[in-house]
């Protein structure tokens, strides 16, 4: 069987910010009828996600024969080359790069504000680290103030719109720093791009 009649199953929570830019980018392909979500439990040891990636870690796309592809990053240039597109993420050249380097910008956003939560959900109160958490706050800072000086095109969606998209939305959920007043620009790109790309919304976890 090709890559172009397979099915794909995607390990991954609704609430996963990583995972929230894989939906965004199966909704956007047109690839949704072909791929079937199963939750994961990275708690659980015994969740076959530990099995498919060593790393325990969603989201996790699984292929008909079984192969595993992890992070997000490439179950996302996976799935563009799967929709025969190179709008996500240039084929080649220095926009690639260029596009590619923003986009662990944005990961970069959400992997810290991920450390920030996991420090209060596996210490006790009382022992959390203030200085890992401002090692963290400093990061998201840096990187929030490089794209508040020069937010992406709005109208555009790609890999770096998919990623700072949900990085905010996650920032926006879990609230581990305060972003919005001290970075306009940042707020109304994102509200922009959410009137741009659909897919945005109708990736969000459900609030119920
Ligand atoms: N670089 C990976 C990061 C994936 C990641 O950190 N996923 C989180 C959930 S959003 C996770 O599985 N955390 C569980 C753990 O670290 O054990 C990607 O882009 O997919």
């Amino acid at each position: 069987m090709s890559a172009n009649d397979q099915s794909f199953v995607l390990r991954s929570t609704v609430t996963s910010p990583f995972g929230r830019k894989v939906r965004m980018a199966i909704d956007v392909l047109g690839l949704s009828e072909r791929v079937t979500l199963h939750p994961a439990d990275t708690l659980d040891g015994n969740d076959t996600l530990r099995q498919q990636n060593p790393l325990g870690k969603m989201p996790c796309l699984l292929l008909g024969d079984g192969t595993a592809l992890y992070g997000s990053a490439v179950i996302i240039e996976f799935l563009q080359e799967l929709a025969g597109r190179d709008t996500l993420v240039a084929a080649q050249g220095p926009a690639r790069y260029a596009a590619l380097t923003l986009a662990t910008l944005a990961d970069g956003i959400t992997d810290a504000a991920l450390l920030m939560v996991y420090e209060k959900r596996f210490r006790d109160p009382g022992t959390y680290s203030e200085r890992w958490l401002d090692h963290q706050r400093g990061k998201i800072g840096r990187a929030l103030a490089a794209f508040e000086a020069a937010p992406p095109d709005p109208a555009k969606t790609d890999i770096v719109a998919i990623g700072l998209s949900c990085a905010l939305g996650y920032l926006d959920w879990r609230r581990p720093v305060q972003w919005r007043d001290n970075h306009p620009r940042l707020a109304a790109w994102l509200a922009d791009f959410a009137r741009h790309e659909p897919a945005f919304a109708r990736s969000a976890a459900p609030t119920t």
